[in-house]
């Protein structure tokens, strides 16, 4: 919902009304009122970072395909999980449990991380399911980058999204199970108390679409440091801006920091599926010459994709990895 009103969510430096809570996109307006969901579109990533597709045309088999297989392959015994993954995947790929990354992150949670476009990385028991699911959620994230370059009156309206279509596109897809509460482990709690299936961050890439089933567990950030449960809804994605898109737009659009919260349901496990539009790794990121003007210079400096990649290896998953690139001399 965008409203007039004073405060919450609120990011960009020159809007007149702000949004409460996470706005949601029709894409069916597509054919109906291009330019209102443009200005929608834009709105959304000014104020928000994220925003909910609806009628988003992706078909339910595909979706509920994956995410049965998924929780079928969870469901395994430890030992099956490796085998079905297979001896040649390595770090950061394949299946993991409670640790994130390489540097003391933990949550209550298991996944299984895949690369989008190196297919080794996928068990062979879910390839099919998630090679149809990528194709679809790429498609998706590409009209979506597209509509963004038209709303923001960029010439070029494929700019951001043949990052994602070139065969070298450096894409993941994730695919994390949090399960239902069996006993506190007291090494997952947050300074604050809280149980963490997945601690804040960003996500460093592009563009991030999420689908989750029907148990909550989102949270996104609010500009004041309070964190806002994200209503699951398992016919829509949550789409959100990324690190790199923060820089290609100079800063027009400011990725969200989000979490989650361990599962709190009893009995029922809460799965999420994130696909993470990508660049290639020798891609240069750097804000685009649309976005750039005498009163709006560029605020970073130019990285590839590799570089990127090495500072977030290097972090730990609340780190602010753009500090790293911004402009100094301003
Ligand atoms: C966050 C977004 C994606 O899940 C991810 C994560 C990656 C990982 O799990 O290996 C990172 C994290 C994510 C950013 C900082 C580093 C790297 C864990 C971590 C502590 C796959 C990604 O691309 O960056």
């Amino acid at each position: 919902m965008v409203v007039a009103s004073t405060n919450p969510l609120k990011r960009s430096r020159t809007k007149k009304t702000k949004a409460v809570g996470v706005p949601t996109i029709d894409l069916s307006l597509k054919n109906q009122d291009k330019s209102t969901l443009l200005d929608l579109i834009i709105e959304a990533c000014q104020q928000c970072g994220i925003f909910k597709v609806v009628n988003h045309g992706i078909s339910m088999d595909v979706i509920s395909s994956l995410e049965k297989n998924g929780l079928d392959f969870f469901t395994l015994p430890p030992t099956e999980k490796q085998i079905a993954v297979g001896p040649t995947v390595s770090k950061p790929f394949g299946y993991g449990f409670r640790n994130i990354g390489n540097n003391g992150d933990v949550g209550d949670l298991e996944y299984l991380l895949l690369h989008a476009n190196i297919h080794h990385t996928c068990p062979p028991i879910l390839s099919e399911v998630v090679k149809d699911y990528v194709e679809v959620v790429t498609d998706l994230t590409c009209e979506l980058l597209d509509l963004m370059a038209e709303g923001l009156w960029i010439s070029d309206k494929t700019i951001f999204s043949r990052f994602i279509r070139d065969v070298r596109s450096d894409s993941l897809l994730r695919l994390n199970h949090y399960p239902p509460i069996k006993n506190y482990d007291p090494a997952i709690l947050n300074g604050s108390g809280e149980r963490i299936g997945f601690g804040e961050h960003s996500d460093p890439q592009i563009l991030t679409i999420l689908r989750s089933n029907d148990v909550r567990g989102l949270q996104i950030c609010m500009p004041d440091g309070l964190w806002f449960p994200v209503q699951p809804d398992p016919d829509a994605f949550y789409v959100m801006v990324g690190d790199a898109l923060q820089v290609l737009t100079n800063g027009r659009f400011e990725s969200v920091k989000h979490r989650a919260i361990a599962n709190n349901s009893l009995t029922k496990p809460r799965m999420s599926i994130i696909f993470f539009g990508a660049p290639p790794l020798n891609a240069t990121i750097s804000p685009i010459q649309d976005m750039i003007s005498p009163l709006n210079p560029s605020l970073y400096e130019p990285f590839t994709w590799l570089e990127y990649k090495r500072a977030m290896n290097a972090s730990r998953l609340s780190d602010c990895r753009l500090n790293l690139f911004k402009r100094r001399n301003q």
